[in-house]
C-alpha cells in the first residue's frame, strides 16, 4: 500500500512511471505527450498525501452503507450491462442482454427468448452505449437503452426490475454503434447509428460491379414506447457516435469515413470528415407528407438525408471524429477529433440559421476548435462550465473551460486548459455524474481505460481493463480508485440513487411473464396454487409452485421425444428468496425470484431418470430442493 502511494507521489512529481513503459498506441505518437499538470503547481508530498486521504475517505462506503449513485456500465463484447454503486465502485448486479446467462437463464427461458425474438439464435453481442430515459432533460429512471454493434440491435431494460423487456433488430443496416436518446420533451426516440456502408439492395445482385452499386448507411430512430423502428435516414459517409439537443429539434452524429473507403488508409485520406445534423421536425413532416420509401421487406419509412437534403446539414470537422457530446447547458454539440488534437464546438443556437440557408459556410456554426492533446475520443461535463476530454494516445484526461476555449478561438490570450491528469491507460469514454442531463453535478468522473498493463496482479495474456474514479468536485481532478473490469465496458452512465426506483419482489401481474400466465390460463391452471402436468400431443407442460425448500412437483413422467415446458411460480414473499431450476444434463437453468413465474422449454431426448435441483441458494435445505423427471423410452 505504501509502495503504491509512493508511486503516485512520484507520478505527481513528474517522475512518470509510464515514461518507461513505451507506447501502446500503434501510432507511436506517445512520445509527443505533454507534461502531466499544465497550469497546476506541483504539490508538496505532505499536502498531496492529505488530499489523497481526503478523497479516499469520500469513496469509502462502510459495510452496510449505500452508495449515492447508480452506475450502469456497458459490457462491450460480453454483451451485458453491469450495475455498479458509485463511488464505492462495487458491482451490484449484471443484466444479461445480448448474451446468454447461465445463472438467470437469459437466452434459455421462454420469457427471455420471446424478448430476443428472431435474434435468439445469436449467442453474442457487443453493447457500447447505455442511456437512461429522460423527461424534460432529466433522467426519469424508467428505462435504460443500449445498442448491440455485433448484431445490429437495440435493447430496452426496465429499471424497476433491471431486466431487458424489449429488443429490436434494425433492418437494412450493419452494426448499430452510436446510441443516444431524445432528451426533450421526453424520450420518444432512441437515436442510433448504422455504422458500416453497405450496398442496397444487399442481396448479392450487385456484386459484379460493387463500385457502381448504390452504397450507404442510415441514421435510425426507434420508438422508445413500442421499440419499433420509427424512421431511417440515408446519409453520406458513415456514422459513428450521436447525441441529441435540449430542444428536441436536433440530433447530430460524427462520420469518420466521409471517404466511403473500405480500408484504413482510405478512411484517413481526408483532413476533414464531418458532423451530420438531423432536423427531427422536418424528418417527421416529410414522413407525414408521404415523402419516403421503404426497403426490401421492411415497412420502416426511409427518407434521403444525403447532401442537398433539407433534412440534414453536413459540418466539416477534423479528422475521423469519434465521440459526439451535448453540453448539459444545451449550448454545444462537441465532436472529438480522434486523429486531430482538437475538438469542434458546434453552437446549437446557430443551427436554425444553417438549416434556413442563412450561412454562407456550414463551418460558421463551429464556434471554437480548442487543441487539447493527442487522440481526443469523448467529452463529458460538470456544472461549472468545464469539459473533460479523454486523450487516448496521451493516456490523459484534460479538463478545459468551454467559454475560455471560445474566447481563445476568437483570438484572446486566455488559457482554456485547466489540468491534464494521467490515467492508466488509453482511455475511451469518460463520464461525469448526471452529465447527460440538466442535473449535471460535477462530483464524480469515471474514466474507462482500455489498458491496465501493470496496475493489477497479472492474470495471463488477457489483461483486465481499468475503470478509474476521479473526484472532480474541487479545482483539481484527483484519481481515487482503480476498478478492474472484464471485456469491455465502453461507456457508463451515472444517476443519483433517488432517480432509480426498483421493485423488491415481482408483482404477480407483471407484463414480463404475462404470456406465460396467458398460456396457463388456456390450460386451466392457476399458477399460484396448482401443481399439474398437462399433455398436449407430444408437448408436455409441467406447472409447479416453489416455496423454500420444496418444489410443488417432485416427480413427473414424460415420454422420450416430448417437448417439455417447465413453468414455476415462486410463492415465497420474502425478499432475496430466489429459487432456481436446473435439469441436469439438459442445458436447462433459470432464476425464479419471489412472486415471479418463469418457464423453460426443452426436449426430453434421453430415457431414464433425470434429477432437477434448485441452483439459487435459498434455504438451509437448499441442497434437498430437488425432483426427478422420469422419461419412458419411445
Ligand atoms: Cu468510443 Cu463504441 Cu462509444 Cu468504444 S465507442 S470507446
Ligand atoms: Cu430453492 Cu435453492
Ligand atoms: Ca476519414
Amino acid at each position: 500500500m505504501s509502495d503504491r502511494k509512493t508511486e503516485r507521489d512520484d507520478e505527481k512529481l513528474g517522475l512518470s512511471r509510464r515514461g518507461f513503459l513505451g507506447a501502446t498506441a500503434a501510432t507511436g505518437l506517445t512520445a509527443l505527450a505533454g507534461a502531466t499538470a499544465l497550469g497546476g503547481a506541483v504539490m508538496s508530498r505532505e499536502s498531496w498525501a492529505a488530499a489523497v486521504k481526503d478523497a479516499q475517505q469520500k469513496i469509502h462506503i462502510e459495510p452496510g452503507e449505500l452508495d449515492e449513485y447508480y452506475g450502469f456500465w456497458s459490457g462491450g463484447h460480453s454483451g451485458e450491462v453491469r450495475v455498479l454503486g458509485v463511488p464505492s465502485m462495487r458491482e451490484l448486479m449484471r443484466i444479461p442482454v445480448f448474451n446468454v446467462d447461465s445463472a438467470t437463464g437469459w437466452g434459455l427461458t421462454d420469457e427471455s427468448r420471446r424478448v430476443l425474438g428472431d435474434s435468439a439464435r445469436f449467442l453474442n453481442g457487443d453493447s457500447h452505449h447505455p442511456h437512461i430515459s429522460m423527461t424534460d432533460g432529466r433522467y426519469d429512471g424508467k428505462y435504460l437503452f443500449i445498442n448491440d454493434k455485433a448484431n445490429s440491435r437495440v435493447a430496452r431494460i426496465r429499471l424497476d426490475i433491471m431486466k431487458c423487456d424489449k429488443m429490436v433488430t434494425v433492418p437494412n443496416v450493419q452494426a448499430i454503434h452510436g446510441l443516444r436518446l431524445q432528451k426533450v420533451p421526453r424520450t420518444q426516440y432512441v437515436f442510433c447509428n448504422g455504422e458500416f456502408v453497405i450496398p442496397h439492395p444487399n442481396d448479392g445482385s450487385n456484386l459484379k460491379n460493387l463500385d457502381a452499386a448504390e452504397r450507404y448507411t442510415m441514421f435510425n430512430a426507434v420508438n422508445a414506447d413500442t421499440m419499433e423502428v420509427a424512421f431511417q435516414v440515408i446519409v453520406d459517409g458513415n456514422l459513428d457516435n450521436t447525441d441529441a439537443d435540449y430542444s428536441g429539434k436536433y440530433a447530430a452524429a460524427t462520420c469518420y469515413n466521409s471517404e466511403k473507403a473500405n480500408d484504413l488508409a482510405g478512411m484517413m485520406r481526408n483532413e476533414r470528415d464531418w458532423v451530420v445534423v438531423f432536423n427531427i421536425p422536418r424528418i417527421e413532416a416529410a414522413i407525414k407528407a408521404g415523402h419516403f420509401k421503404t426497403l426490401g421487406d421492411s415497412k420502416v419509412p426511409v427518407v434521403d438525408g444525403r447532401a442537398g437534403s433539407e433534412l440534414t446539414r453536413y459540418i466539416p470537422v477534423p479528422k475521423n471524429p469519434h465521440g459526439l457530446n451535448t453540453s448539459p447547458d444545451g449550448r454545444f454539440f462537441i465532436a472529438n477529433g480522434k486523429l486531430s488534437p482538437t475538438v469542434s464546438m458546434i453552437e446549437i443556437a446557430r443551427l436554425d440559421d444553417l438549416f434556413d440557408n442563412k450561412l454562407k459556410d456550414p463551418r460558421e456554426v463551429v464556434i471554437a476548435e480548442p487543441e487539447l492533446g493527442l487522440g481526443p475520443l469523448h467529452t463529458t461535463f460538470d456544472n461549472r462550465g468545464n469539459a473533460y476530454t479523454t486523450l487516448f494516445i496521451d493516456s490523459q484526461v484534460v479538463k478545459w473551460n468551454l467559454d475560455d476555449a471560445i474566447r481563445a478561438y476568437k483570438g484572446e490570450k486566455v488559457a482554456y486548459i485547466r489540468q491534464k491528469l494521467d490515467v492508466q491507460y488509453q482511455p475511451g469514454h469518460n463520464h461525469a455524474s448526471l452529465t447527460e442531463s440538466r442535473d449535471a453535478d460535477g462530483k464524480w468522473l469515471v474514466v474507462l481505460c482500455k489498458f491496465s498493463k501493470d496496475r493489477f496482479l497479472p492474470v495471463g495474456p488477457l489483461h483486465a481493463e481499468n475503470d478509474q474514479l476521479i473526484d472532480i468536485s474541487g479545482e483539481e481532478m484527483r484519481l481515487v480508485h482503480d476498478g478492474p473490469t472484464f471485456a469491455e465496458p465502453h461507456d457508463c452512465i451515472l444517476a443519483h440513487r433517488d432517480q432509480i426506483r426498483t421493485k423488491k419482489i415481482w408483482s404477480r401481474d407483471d407484463p414480463f411473464f404475462a404470456d406465460t400466465v396467458a398460456m396457463a390460463a388456456k390450460d386451466g391452471v392457476k399458477l399460484e396454487t396448482d401443481n399439474k402436468v398437462i399433455r398436449d400431443g407430444n408437448k408436455v407442460r409441467v406447472y409447479m409452485t416453489s416455496t423454500a425448500p420444496t418444489y410443488g412437483i417432485t416427480e413427473f413422467n414424460v415420454k422420450q421425444g416430448d417437448q417439455v415446458t417447465v413453468v414455476i411460480t415462486n410463492m415465497d414473499m420474502i425478499e432475496d428468496v430466489t429459487h432456481g431450476f436446473c435439469m441436469v444434463n439438459h442445458g436447462v437453468s433459470m432464476e425464479i425470484s419471489p412472486q415471479q413465474t418463469s418457464s423453460i422449454t426443452f426436449t426430453a431426448d434421453k430415457p431414464g431418470v433425470h434429477w432437477y435441483y434448485c441452483n439459487w441458494f435459498c434455504h438451509a435445505l437448499h441442497m434437498e430442493m430437488v425432483g426427478r423427471m422420469i422419461v419412458e423410452p419411445a
